[in-house]
């Protein structure tokens, strides 16, 4: 049976900050498993199985299995629903807020945190399952049951029509389709295999023109693996480092993430890297395309893109950028003098991608660099520490779940979940019954802060300062973000204000002073926030853009979420420690939220945001407001964004928002106008925070009826559609947010509507 083990490290080629803590690993043991768990696992999978067309989203069935035996809860409170034409009473909705928490405490794990799914994206398991081919590592990596549950992943989410969608509940696209049907190939199924399946999947390729049409990332992986030539692809030019940096278009000014993933595939495209041609990959080459392999224009390819895939189509200008680089200078880089070139700027590539790898613990920012940067480590030298180092790092990127084994978005998400889950808890003022949990929350927020920044000199390494911030996972990740420190702060200040002997010692002043000292190093001369930097280059940048299938990756672009989040906990802060930085804190509060209201559309909405548009983007953009001391009275912004929301109420009492909205930037209704528990709960907390229960409480109970009677047997509340979202396209799961923000949204119901009754 598999086996989630939290905090552990295990092997001499893991590196730590703080004891593993926060670490997620899952490890199958034939020996482990009654034959009733193993039965109750079974049925999770075929479950999955057979509704996977209609319910796309796993429910982290896995995980759950084992908590519920490893924490029994205490005798559950029976279940407590509210009639249609009844009133919620108090103890309806403490009942049920007891219930829920009890049951999402189950759910932490020893070191504190709360553990969870953060899939969704496709496109990220096949750069792993690639790279392990291409270095030769995959079966030393993955054993035949990851293998399996891997397979198992990709079968579940092949769509009705053969191909694979970007995200699980996407339509089919190129990049999907190939890559995962590379995938399969490379985990040992035949072309034949999958009762069909695998046909199918090479039939939507076929039909929809072949894999000269897939995306430029893919296109990239296709080169690496030896099926596509790199003539192929438009220019990625390593030479790029060795601009100055005042130039606008230096990666040291992109977005990190945009920065990160490029530069090692600069270097891969530099070296011309092609791994070992073996049988499958030449019976690929036979098995994708609709004509033979040598027939194929590659130069006309660089610039082909199915249009399931075309999010973000190439403006001409890019077009004219690619071939000017491909006809004219890359020749003269590929062939002596300009060679020298070339090998210096590779050679830079290549120490950026250590720094990288060393800062992160061989984690990296994210699950593409992590790839990328390792099999550049085996490039450089296959016997290399630093690939040794990567290996045992790729786990820390699997999760199981019923659908299968899935590469996730990051190394977890845990600071930022267990800030959320410590503040909802706090919110329904019945921390006192919850002590243990709160006490194990705080030890893993204290030692996930960020406490050194990086080495050398940051600017040479276009660094931002980290020591004080908190990070989206974990420490030994390391990134600082600007929410998240924001969030992390909140909640350790939270905590602070909480008995010592129950939640224990509070973080000493000095860090929480580190903490704002990140949050004013990244305020915007607009006063916005972007993401882990400063905004260091323009928006116009955005038509280099050269990844069709996402939008707005270039630079870091400032946001209403981090904005509000830095609003939040700066005020926070000056309430209990007002002789720190008062000024520069209330100079930046103010531009934060002149920020926020230039931010605001005409129709009181806010997007441009991470979450799904406009629910989210309404629940931070309002709260940050309030605590920027903005009213309903005073502030006509407020105002509106309360009319637009209310506007979007739908008639089953909460919000339920597809991921259409993002994609399209219009507010869209999940399909049926079914309620979304999540965006209910976002909606409830930013109508709350602007008072709405003083004006008209009426939508905050048919919202509150909604949630009660929502919640399971069991305490816990179903997953819904996918809630996440990034780079506009991209949906990613967040699997704690279905049990954190009922609880957060109920428990400011009970203090702020029910109470004030
Ligand atoms: C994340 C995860 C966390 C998230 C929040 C902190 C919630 C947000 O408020 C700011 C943006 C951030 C940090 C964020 C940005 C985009 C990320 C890093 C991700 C969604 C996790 C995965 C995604 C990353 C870009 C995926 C890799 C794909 C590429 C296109 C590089």
């Amino acid at each position: 049976m598999w086996k989630l083990k939290i905090a552990e490290g295990g092997s001499p080629w893991l590196r730590s900050v703080n004891n593993h803590t926060g670490r997620q690993v899952w490890e199958f043991d034939p020996k482990l498993g009654s034959p009733e768990e193993l039965m109750e696992i079974e049925r999770a999978r075929e479950t999955f199985h057979k509704n996977r067309f209609h319910m796309k989203h796993s429910s982290d069935l896995m995980m759950r299995i084992q908590f519920a035996k490893e924490n029994p809860r205490d005798v559950a409170l029976p279940q407590v629903k509210v009639k249609d034409t009844e009133d919620i009473t108090e103890e309806t909705v403490t009942r049920t807020l007891r219930r829920a928490i009890r049951f999402h405490s189950t759910l932490q794990s020893h070191d504190g945190h709360w553990p969870g799914d953060y899939g969704g994206p496709m496109f990220l398991l096949p750069g792993l399952v690639i790279t392990l081919s291409v270095t030769g590592a995959l079966n030393a990596i993955l054993s035949e049951e990851h293998k399996k549950e891997m397979c198992r992943y990709l079968y579940n989410h092949q769509n009705e029509d053969g191909g694979w969608g970007l995200h699980i509940e996407g339509s089919s696209t190129m990049f999907g389709t190939v890559l995962s049907y590379i995938t399969l190939r490379l985990l040992g199924e035949g072309a034949n295999d999958g009762e069909g399946a695998m046909e199918k999947g090479r039939d939507w390729i076929l039909e929809h023109g072949g894999a000269t049409y897939i995306t430029s990332w893919g296109k990239m992986w296709l080169s690496v693996l030896g099926v596509y030539e790199w003539s192929g692809n438009n220019p990625l030019p390593p030479e790029i480092w060795l601009l100055p940096y005042v130039l606008p278009f230096h990666p040291g000014r992109m977005w990190c993430h945009c920065r990160m993933v490029y530069l090692p595939m600069s270097y891969l495209y530099g070296k011309r890297f092609v791994g070992p041609i073996t049988p499958t990959v030449l019976s690929l080459r036979k098995e994708l395309y609709t004509i033979p392999y040598h027939h194929i224009d590659w130069n006309q390819s660089r610039n082909l893109c199915a249009k399931e895939d075309l999010y973000y189509p190439h403006p001409l200008v890019q077009d004219i950028l690619w071939a000017s680089l491909h006809k004219v200078v890359e020749p003269i880089l590929m062939s002596w003098p300009g060679k020298k070139l070339r090998e210096k700027a590779i050679k830079t590539a290549i120490e950026h991608i250590h720094y990288e790898d060393e800062n992160t613990r061989y984690i990296c920012i994210g699950p593409v660099n992590k790839v990328l940067n390792m099999l550049c480590c085996w490039v450089e030298d296959p016997n290399s520490e630093a690939f040794k180092l990567h290996l045992p790092r790729i786990y820390d990127y699997l999760w199981i779940a019923e659908d299968g084994m899935k590469m996730q978005g990051y190394n977890g998400s845990s600071l930022w979940d267990t800030a959320f889950a410590v503040q909802a808890i706090i919110s329904t003022n019945l921390s006192e019954e919850y002590e243990e949990t709160l006490r194990k929350a705080h030890v893993y927020i204290k030692n996930s802060q960020v406490l050194e920044d990086c080495p050398g000199d940051l600017n040479y390494w276009y660094r931002h300062i980290s020591k004080g911030a908190w990070p989206f996972s974990t420490a030994d990740h390391g990134w600082p973000i600007s929410d998240c420190t924001a969030e992390g702060l909140k909640a350790s200040l939270l905590l602070s204000k909480m008995p010592r002997e129950v939640v224990g010692e509070p973080l000493d002043a000095k860090r929480f002073y580190d903490a704002v000292n990140v949050i004013l190093s990244m305020q915007n001369a607009d006063g916005g926030f972007a993401t882990y930097e400063l905004t260091r280059s323009y928006a116009w940048l955005e038509i280099i853009n050269p990844a069709e299938t996402f939008g707005d990756i270039v630079i870091d672009y400032p946001y209403v979420e981090c904005t509000s989040a830095a609003i939040q906990a700066l005020r926070l802060f000056s309430k209990w420690y007002p002789g720190h930085r008062r000024q520069e804190i209330e100079h930046c509060i103010e531009k934060a939220a002149a920020f926020i209201q230039e931010m605001q559309n005409s129709d009181g909405s806010w997007y441009g945001s991470w979450g799904i548009c406009f629910t989210y983007g309404a629940w931070f953009g309002l709260i940050g407001l309030i605590a920027a001391g903005k009213d309903f009275n005073n502030c006509s912004s407020v105002r509106k964004a309360c009319e637009f929301l209310l506007s979007k109420q739908l008639p089953s009492g909460g919000w339920g928002e597809s991921y259409l909205s993002s994609q399209n930037k219009v507010y869209s209704n999940l399909e049926g106008n079914r309620s979304h528990l999540v965006n209910t709960g976002w909606a409830m907390l930013a109508l709350i925070s602007a008072g709405q229960a003083t004006r008209d409480p009426t939508p905050l109970h048919r919202a509150a009826k909604y949630l009660i009677n929502s919640q399971m047997e069991n305490g816990d509340f179903p997953q819904q559609e996918i809630i996440g979202v990034f780079n506009r396209n991209c949906m990613i799961s967040y699997s704690a947010y279905r049990n954190i923000f009922p609880i957060w949204a109920l428990g400011e119901y009970r203090n702020h509507v029910l109470q004030a009754q």
